[in-house]
């Protein structure tokens, strides 16, 4: 997997980039990440990429023209068997989830990524030079640049050889639809809490059962709307009608999640918005470059 990144604080990314999995990852040359300033793109001799909203009101806008100029000079260096998808962070955008970064992961060999700031991006830049729009959550963020972050993340972990254990990409919580198991480490009690005594006991199979009990039972108590789509055998089927009855006889730890509430008829997202096919590549008058 190949990623461009395309930002006006291309330092955030350092660090990140070099620590754990995702550095080990680069360094074996198994994920590449690209970091480009968005000012290397700008047209004028002040660098600039934003400029004041047309209709007035306060903040800035970020021009259309570095975008443009960034994204098509990155996509037209990319190799011709190149599947690229060009994506932009935004609040607007259909939310991540596991589904869709594993559908990344499959179908495109290069990403870019546009992390917009300030008050907003030119509308025309959507319309231009973007595919796709997502969103790491229903909250505004000073920038894309962090959920840029959470992408390349997810995604790296989706990347052959990156997470050590096959396994444990495959038993990563969601990976069936479910939360994860509880998990202990040494010492066998803390603060008066055993460790449940079937992980002491070496029974693999009494294991396995225990870790897709408590599975169930986490997803139940904390979020009982995954259990719509959580891929459920007659066994889980079973196991699940007795936590539910289990649950309704005693009173909660506490420690359960609001439960979120399917939004009412009507109130639901339109479709998935179209694909951006990109047809002509030249930079328009209406787009380009105002100083030529
Ligand atoms: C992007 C928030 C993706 C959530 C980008 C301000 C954003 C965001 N998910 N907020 N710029």
């Amino acid at each position: 997997m190949h990623v461009h990144v395309l930002t006006i604080f291309p330092e955030l990314f350092g660090p990140f980039l070099a620590t754990s999995l995702i550095g080990r990852g680069i360094a074996e040359e198994r994920l590449v990440v690209e970091v480009h300033d968005l000012r290397d793109y700008a047209v004028d001799k002040h660098k600039s990429v934003d400029d004041e909203p047309y209709g007035g009101g306060g903040g800035m806008v970020m021009t259309a023209a570095p975008w443009i100029r960034a994204v098509r000079s990155l996509g037209g260096a990319l190799p011709p068997t190149a599947r690229r998808r060009r994506i932009l962070l935004s609040p607007q955008g259909r939310r991540l989830d596991d589904a869709k970064v594993r559908q990344l992961a499959a179908d495109y060999s290069h990403l870019i990524l546009l992390c917009g700031r300030y008050e907003g991006i030119d509308e025309r830049v959507r319309r231009t030079v973007v595919d796709e729009e997502l969103s790491i959550g229903d909250y505004v963020l000073s920038g894309g640049e962090l959920p840029a972050m959470v992408l390349i993340e997810a995604l790296s972990r989706q990347i052959p050889g990156i997470v050590g254990l096959p396994d444990s990409v495959e038993n990563d919580s969601f990976r069936r639809g479910l939360l994860d198991h509880p998990h202990y480490t040494r010492p066998r009690r803390v603060e008066g809490l055993e460790v449940p005594p079937v992980l002491l006991s070496g029974d693999h199979r009494r294991i396995a059962a225990w870790r897709r009990r408590k599975a169930l039972e986490a997803t139940l108590r904390k979020r009982p709307d995954l259990l719509a789509r959580a891929e459920l055998d007659d066994a889980d089927r079973r196991l699940l009608e007795e936590l539910r009855a289990e649950l309704e006889a005693t009173p909660g730890s506490g420690l359960e999640n609001d439960v979120p509430e399917a939004p009412a008829e009507g109130l639901q997202r339109p479709g998935w918005r179209r694909n951006n096919t990109d047809p002509a590549c030249h930079l328009g008058e209406d787009t380009s470059d105002e100083s030529a």
